[in-house]
């Protein structure tokens, strides 16, 4: 092979890498690399948007769901500073992405010219592979070094192009790592299992917390047979939901804010830990300091023993870990716990079932989010933003076996559900795709609502509209401040789908979303958009900690109970009685 512009190989490399698609929009800096996307546009697709912004979260989607490589590209300057806020997701999420950005031409640098941001210094904190290329001659080594680096310490590589570099000729080709690259996963030590194995064997009231490190490692059928075999009740932090289907019955749901009563009062009355592939940050959610023996499995050392004291610190990868834990047979047959936990559960389930059905005008958001749930397909990808939607998907989505879900986890930033629901829905084009979004946070990023029509993707996209962040209303309150500047304008989305050519419903009722949905289900050209307006119900905690309380003892005890009709539920500690 012989002549082949820089911007050929750096495509040949990221074909070599198995990149499907390219999220990004053109222009000044980047046209040398766009213009050879467009030379091998069967091989990658270039998925154009509208921000920038987009663009980079929805690569990072794609890397949360299909646990590859996520590409994005833009120009220097304005467009590159567009991607940061995507690239932080990628980055605290810990999913491997790849930004290509423009810059000015080699001769023009330094010069402070038109559009040269100084990239290397903007985007030093994001990336853990940040190079500016300066060079045709080592072009795709430097590409290739890159993706080995984004996918080795799962973040986000930076490469800065010059646009007149990848525009010369090479008479060599280059031969990427790709096909050799594999990574390593560190050997399991026995006496650790056998320390492990102990642990649990004399634990009466033990609890699995499960995090994105299990959900990566594709652990979910090993963990499954361990809680069973073991009878543990487990938990999952909200990234990791889904990872063993939520309607398990050793499930307490989720843990935190957003989490459930059981898994709480599992939590503080646990006498054994057991942390697999998370980093769950949240102390006031795990059991109080020295309650509770702990087994942690990380991938990552430097995550061992970070947010709880910890007795046995495996470092390894979950899945491997469980199954050689599974191979020991049952540790332990005693199900007291389990049994209690269960009872708490079920007493909580029948809560919730009573708030789904809630038939209010407007629509309350638990009903419509419950019937999404009765209703997806058992093949569902869903996408859901930040906000009260947050809060509804974890307490009513029932995540299944073969159904995905992907959040902005660490970084929280709003505006990351539609551009999810692009990346899922060019990824897996013959599955369903919801994103599930406030009216604050679709706002954000609902430019970009006409990409999907453009690229005819079939996503249904629910806009929870209560003309309110009310989320920050209830923030607000838990922190004792009055609520002021939380009302949000109204705006018709469903005439605004209309406008971008896609498909557009306004529904006030429980009645009117069910047709809607049911409608959108059979669309498959276009997005839909369903503007259901709802109530602001703020999001029920499953137990309100102690900063929170401090907050509401403004509002008063009456207040916490009308308002947030707190649930009259027997704690675990008096269930528990009836089983020890
Ligand atoms: C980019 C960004 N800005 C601000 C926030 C803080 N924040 C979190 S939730 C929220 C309100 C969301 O409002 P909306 O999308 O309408 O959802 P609702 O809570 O009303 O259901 C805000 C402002 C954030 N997480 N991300
Ligand atoms: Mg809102």
């Amino acid at each position: 092979m012989a002549n082949l512009k820089g911007a050929d190989l750096l495509v040949n490399v990221l074909v070599d890498w198995g990149v499907k698609t390219v999220y990004g929009l053109p222009g000044d800096s980047i046209d040398t690399t766009v213009d050879a996307l467009r030379r091998q546009k069967d091989q990658v697709k270039f998925i154009q948007v509208r921000h920038e912004e987009v663009a980079a979260l929805a690569a990072a989607a794609e890397a949360k769901y299909t646990g590859k490589l996520g590409v994005c590209l833009s120009i220097g300057g304005p467009g590159a500073i567009h991607l940061l806020n995507g690239l932080y997701d990628a980055k605290m999420d810990h999913v491997p992405v790849l930004a290509l950005l423009g810059q000015v031409t080699s001769k023009s640098l330094n010069e402070g010219y038109f559009q040269e941001v100084n990239t290397a210094k903007l985007f030093d904190d994001v990336a853990v592979f940040n190079r500016s290329i300066s060079s045709v001659d080592n072009l795709a080594e430097v590409v290739d070094q890159a993706v080995r680096s984004a996918y080795e310490n799962k973040g986000v590589a930076v490469l800065t192009i010059p646009d007149d570099i990848p525009d010369q000729k090479l008479k060599t080709a280059y031969k990427s790592s790709a096909k050799a690259f594999a990574l390593s996963k560190p050997e399991i030590d026995s006496n650790q299992l056998d320390q492990a194995a102990e642990l649990i064997q004399q634990a009466v009231k033990p609890i699995v917390l499960l995090g994105v490190g299990a959900k990566e490692s594709a652990a979910g059928a090993a963990i499954q047979q361990f809680v069973e075999q073991n009878k543990i009740p487990f938990i999952e932090t909200l990234p990791a939901k889904g990872t063993v289907a939520d309607d398990h019955p050793n499930s307490l749901g989720n843990v935190g804010k957003l989490g459930t009563k059981p898994a709480y009062e599992a939590m503080k009355s646990a006498d054994l830990l057991v942390l697999l592939g998370t980093n769950y940050p949240y102390r006031p959610y795990l059991p109080n300091k020295a309650q509770a023996k702990c087994i942690q499995v990380d991938i990552k050392a430097e995550n061992l023993g970070k947010r709880y004291s910890v007795d046995v610190a495996i470092q390894g990868d979950v899945a491997k870990v469980i199954t050689q834990l599974n191979q020991k047979g049952q540790l332990r047959s005693d199900d007291k716990f389990l049994d209690a936990c269960q009872k708490n559960m079920s007493n909580w389930n029948k809560w919730m079932q009573a708030k789904r059905k809630l038939d209010t005008a407007p629509a309350s958001p638990e009903s419509l989010v419950a019937y999404i749930d009765e209703t997806a397909p058992d093949n569902m990808v869903y996408s859901i933003d930040v906000g009260t939607s947050t809060s509804w998907s974890a307490r009513y989505l029932h995540v299944k076996k073969d159904q995905q879900f992907a959040i902005s986890a660490w970084l929280g930033t709003m505006g990351c559900g539609l551009p999810g629901a692009i990346a899922a829905q060019v990824a897996y084009p013959d599955r369903q795709v919801l994103t599930l979004n406030g009216d604050g946070a679709f706002a954000m990023v609902m430019q970009d609502f006409v990409t999907a029509v453009k690229y005819k993707l079939p996503i249904i996209c629910v806009v929870l509209n209560n003309q309110k962040l009310a989320f920050i209303e209830y923030e607000q309150q838990s922190a004792g401040q009055l609520n002021y500047q939380i009302d949000l304008a109204d705006l018709d989305y469903a005439k605004f789908a209309e406008a971008c050519g896609g498909i557009g419903f306004n529904v006030k009722s429980n009645a009117e979303f069910k047709q809607a949905l049911d409608k959108a289900y059979k669309v498959t050209d276009k997005p839909v958009l369903i503007n259901a307006y709802v109530q602001d119900n703020a999001p029920l905690p499953g137990k309100i900690v102690m900063d929170e309380a401090k907050g509401y003892m403004k509002f008063g005890q009456e207040y916490l109970e009308n308002y947030w009709k707190i649930p009259e539920l027997p704690p675990l500690k008096d269930i528990m009685r009836q089983f020890f």
